[in-house]
């Protein structure tokens, strides 16, 4: 079912910093920012590599306010890893496979994420206390 890691997503106070951190330290390229209201953040996706299932990024991810995903998590737990995310080839396939093992679908229906592509998210407390993260490349309708 899953394809690659697309990408991991990590919590920070300051995007503008950890971008320039991350170009400091591994010379990555910024290929999209964007601001996702419905998420709750600004974020910026950083190319890592290209596979033959699609590419791979660190996505950067700063809370619009306290009260979201991301404001919350800085809150309780500071900067740092807030989820992992894998690429599937068929969002809808892949959201009922996961549900049928028992895991909790944050998301009922997929979402807009980063780069046109199709999310829905996965309770951490169901894989292990990992906010995980289905993503759609956009080529494909589910
Ligand atoms: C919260 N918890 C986490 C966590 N966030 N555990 C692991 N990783 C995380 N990132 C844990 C808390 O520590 C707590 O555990 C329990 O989950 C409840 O947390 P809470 O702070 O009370 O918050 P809730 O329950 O209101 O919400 C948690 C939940 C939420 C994961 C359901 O954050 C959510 O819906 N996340 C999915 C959407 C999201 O994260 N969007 C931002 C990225 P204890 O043990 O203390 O009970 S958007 C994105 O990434 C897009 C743009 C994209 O990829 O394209």
């Amino acid at each position: 079912m899953l394809l690659r890691i697309d990408h991991i997503g990590i919590a920070c106070h300051d995007l503008e910093a950890t971008i320039a951190l991350y170009q400091k330290t591994f010379g990555l390229t910024v290929v999209s920012r964007e601001v996702n209201e419905e998420q709750g953040v600004r974020e910026a996706m950083l190319h890592v590599a290209d596979g033959e299932t699609g590419g791979s990024y660190i996505q950067l991810l700063e809370p619009l306010g306290p009260d979201t995903p991301v404001g919350k998590f800085l809150a309780s737990r500071g900067e740092g890893v807030h989820h992992v995310a894998y690429g599937v080839a068929g969002i809808t396939e892949a959201m009922e496979e996961v549900a049928a093992t028992g895991v909790r679908l944050i998301d009922k229906a997929p979402r807009h994420g980063s780069m046109n592509t199709s999310i829905a998210f996965l309770h951490p407390k169901d894989v292990g206390g990992v906010l995980t993260e289905l993503v759609q490349a956009p080529e494909r309708d589910s």
